[in-house]
């Protein structure tokens, strides 16, 4: 395998200062932990912030070897980066914003330009460690300007990130004043993962509506490269939690929990101290219980794990302020002597005390406002061995798409808390048994490393599908070739699609007028008598004949319709009914009422419901209903209805552009054809064109022709060196 650069924010050991001296020592939190076992199974490097100023690293020249004899390459930043960049961008603008409080969010441009340099200086240490075929994974909310930053430094480098937190919905996400900038960051990378498909939907959604690149099946096309998006819902390492009963020291720590628990029934909590992971709410819902439930008092303990985090910001502080307050007013009020209710532990605890806990808890109260996925409700459900315990969990958190055997609830709802404890409390043990049995399996199967391989796999798939892609490129070299054939043949014939071959497309078709460039390459074109130049457009006859009337052309409007050869007049292939649209139009009317911004276009042989400008998820929907709806108004009239892009399509069955391109192709025999096309209308000419001919679709998607440019303009830097004009 080739070799896996890991970076993310922090490296897996934090470089720390005890008594004068600098040690390293191994990170906590998911990722590390869980990708550790992985990473050091495979030649891989990891870079990162090792957690201490530059100054003190250039310092200590050992602890850098150290480091680095544990293939880890330090990134290193000042104090007042890491600052505004960690404590300011990331915990106060994206972290807030992305877990839906905007009100906690804070815009302040000198974060955002730390934030900047932070992600500069890592993709200057990754492209210094980087070589041609290492496979670079960038990981999380730190650093969403990398992707783009290695990009524009390696431009064939296999770049893949993983967001661990969600992606917000579009209206949240607009509120950042750097949303396309953070947009552009992650669509340099390759493949860019979520937890869940909402998150990667939110994603697609923002990139279309800020940057304009349309999603098909997770996938976008940005220049020319495609970007694949997916979900890849994040495990855990499965056996190092599973493994309780065999690790003497956690076994003991149980003992120890146990005894001073007594007999008592135990729900556990664990998290960070973050507003997010909704712990007031899951504090009140426990106090409701006891206020309903007299029976519960000295029977039942909630043990409340909270882990220091963040202590500087001022959310934070109010929230310690006022979990403190809560715990003190539950115990105060329901507890007596010898039974205090709350168990509030204030501090990390060590591995082995943390899955001692796991072990022995009747209910894991898992409630989240919002969690990108929560690894403690897997932990818990692993640990579990005797396959017994009852996980409460939000439906706000990732875990609950895969965990749906959990008692789900809503955070919010303190009510539905409270019930789902005396439910979890009450549940007889083969139903916990039964539930349990489920997710365990689930989780062992699709643990941390069948996570890590399948975005891997998925990376290299996408490379490969762009590898494809780059094969059917109209190289220069080819490009030079065409050209020649070209001027040397003695009957050439072009068959050109104009709106996103020659064009690029313009929100109001009208706007879209040849310029004058154009129109005199196209004059150029035309000039050698050998040459036929035919225009096949969907467009009406009468906008061509504005545009193109008086060029030498040849114009087929209407998808084959209506066709004119070069200096003659207007000609339908055969009779066509139009007395349809009468019929028709009401009903797109209807749809252009119902669809803010969306219009009706009006041919002779056609009508169209165009939906560009409307907005684009209720444009798709409003497309499906009305393709439906139309499905059933023209079974009788020999019409067909069809999708482009976003516009729908009616106009009479048996008309295409290959049938009008043929009227063309077989009046001669020519010694050079080439067509150039964007969508699937144009399809229908690659497929009539004889074996020799040159094809070329505008895009990247699949087609029938043998070749595809990027964009309109390079289709027009072809022609114009056709034309010997480069
Ligand atoms: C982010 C996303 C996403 C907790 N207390 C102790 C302790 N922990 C460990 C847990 C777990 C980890 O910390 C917390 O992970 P979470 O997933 O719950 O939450 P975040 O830290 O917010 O992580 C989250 C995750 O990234 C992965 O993508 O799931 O949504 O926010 O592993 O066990 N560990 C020890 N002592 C403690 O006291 N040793």
């Amino acid at each position: 395998m080739d070799r896996m650069l890991i970076v993310s924010n922090r490296l897996p050991f934090t470089v720390q200062e005890r008594k004068g001296e600098l040690q390293i020592e191994p990170s906590v939190g998911g990722l590390a932990t869980g990708l550790s076992s992985w990473y050091k199974s495979l030649n891989s490097v990891w870079i990162g912030w090792p957690g201490i100023g530059r100054k003190k690293m250039k310092r200590e020249k050992d602890i850098l070897a150290k480091l680095l004899s544990e293939n880890c390459h330090p990134v290193s930043i000042s104090q007042q980066d890491v600052e505004a960049h960690y404590n300011g961008l990331c915990n106060r603008t994206i972290w807030p914003l992305f877990h839906h409080f905007p009100l906690y969010t804070e815009y302040d441009e000198h974060f955002w330009q730390a934030y900047e340099r932070v992600n500069i200086a890592f993709a200057n240490v990754v492209a210094g460690v980087a070589k041609p075929d290492d496979m670079i994974w960038v990981h999380d909310y730190h650093l969403m300007l990398l992707p783009k930053l290695l990009r524009e430094r390696m431009p064939k480098a296999t770049v893949g990130f993983f967001l661990h937190i969600p992606f917000p919905s579009f209206e949240i996400f607009r509120l950042l004043p750097w949303r396309n900038q953070i947009l552009e960051g992650l669509v340099g990378a390759d493949l860019v993962g979520f937890h869940t498909y909402d998150y990667a939907g939110h994603f697609l959604e923002s990139v279309h509506r800020l940057l304009g690149h349309e999603a098909a099946m997770g996938q976008i096309t940005v220049a020319d490269r495609i970007v694949r998006t997916d979900a890849f819902p994040m495990g855990i390492n499965y056996e190092r939690y599973s493994s309780v009963d065999r690790d003497p020291r956690a076994q003991a720590e149980r003992k120890r929990f146990r005894r001073k628990l007594g007999d008592c029934r135990v729900i556990l909590s664990v998290d960070r101290l973050d507003y997010t992971k909704g712990i007031p709410q899951r504090l009140e819902a426990f106090s409701a219980l006891l206020d309903r439930n007299p029976s519960l008092k000295r029977r039942v303990i909630l043990v409340l794990l909270v882990v220091p985090s963040r202590i500087r910001v001022e959310q934070y502080m109010q929230l310690k302020k006022q979990v403190d307050g809560l715990v003190g007013e539950i115990n105060g009020k329901h507890g007596t002597i010898g039974w205090m209710p709350v168990w509030y532990l204030y501090r990390s605890l060590p591995f082995h005390s943390l899955t001692a806990l796991y072990s022995l808890a009747d209910v894991a109260l898992v409630t989240p406002l919002r969690d990108g996925m929560n690894l403690v409700a897997k932990e818990y459900v692993a640990a579990r061995i005797d396959e017994k315990g009852v996980l409460i969990l939000s439906e706000t958190a990732g875990a609950a798409q895969e965990l749906g055997e959990a008692i789900i609830i809503n955070a919010n709802n303190r009510e539905e808390i409270v019930q789902a404890l005396a439910r979890a409390l009450e549940m007889p043990e083969q139903e916990q048994i039964e539930r349990n049995r489920v997710m365990q399996k689930r989780l062992r199967r699709y643990d941390v490393v069948r996570w890590a391989d399948e975005f891997m796999d998925k990376l290299l798939y996408t490379k490969e599908l762009q590898r494809q892609m780059a094969e059917k490129v109209l190289t220069d070299e080819m490009q030079r070739r065409l050209a020649g054939d070209f001027q040397k043949s003695t009957g050439a014939l072009l068959l050109l699609d104009y709106d996103g071959t020659l064009v690029p497309f313009s929100p109001k078709p009208a706007d879209a007028m040849p310029g004058a460039d154009l129109l005199r390459l196209l004059e150029r074109l035309t000039k050698r008598p050998a040459n036929e130049v035919v225009l096949i457009s969907g467009r009406d006859k009468e906008t061509l004949d504005k545009w193109f009337g008086d060029l030498g052309v040849g114009l087929v409007a209407e998808h084959g319709a209506w066709t004119r050869k070069r200096g003659g007049e207007w000609e339908t292939i055969e009779t066509l009914a139009s007395e349809w649209k009468n019929e028709v139009y009401p009903i797109l009317e209807s749809w252009v009422d119902r669809t803010p911004g969306s219009f009706i276009e009006e041919k002779e042989f056609s009508l169209v419901w165009h939906y560009r400008r409307a907005n684009p998820k209720l444009g798709e929907l409003r497309a499906r209903e009305l393709i439906n709806s139309l499905s059933n108004t023209t079974a009788n009239l020999n019409l067909q209805v069809l999708e482009g892009s976003q516009v729908v399509e009616v106009k009479n069955a048996g008309i295409n552009k290959g049938r009008a391109a043929l009227r063309w192709i077989s009046g001669q025999d020519w010694d050079f054809i080439l067509a150039i096309g964007d969508d699937w209308t144009d399809e229908d000419t690659f497929q009539v064109l004889p074996p020799p001919a040159w094809s070329i679709k505008i895009g990247f998607g699949a087609s029938a022709a043998r070749f595809s440019l990027g964009s309109p303009g390079e289709a027009v830097s072809l022609l114009a060196r056709m034309a010997g004009e480069r």
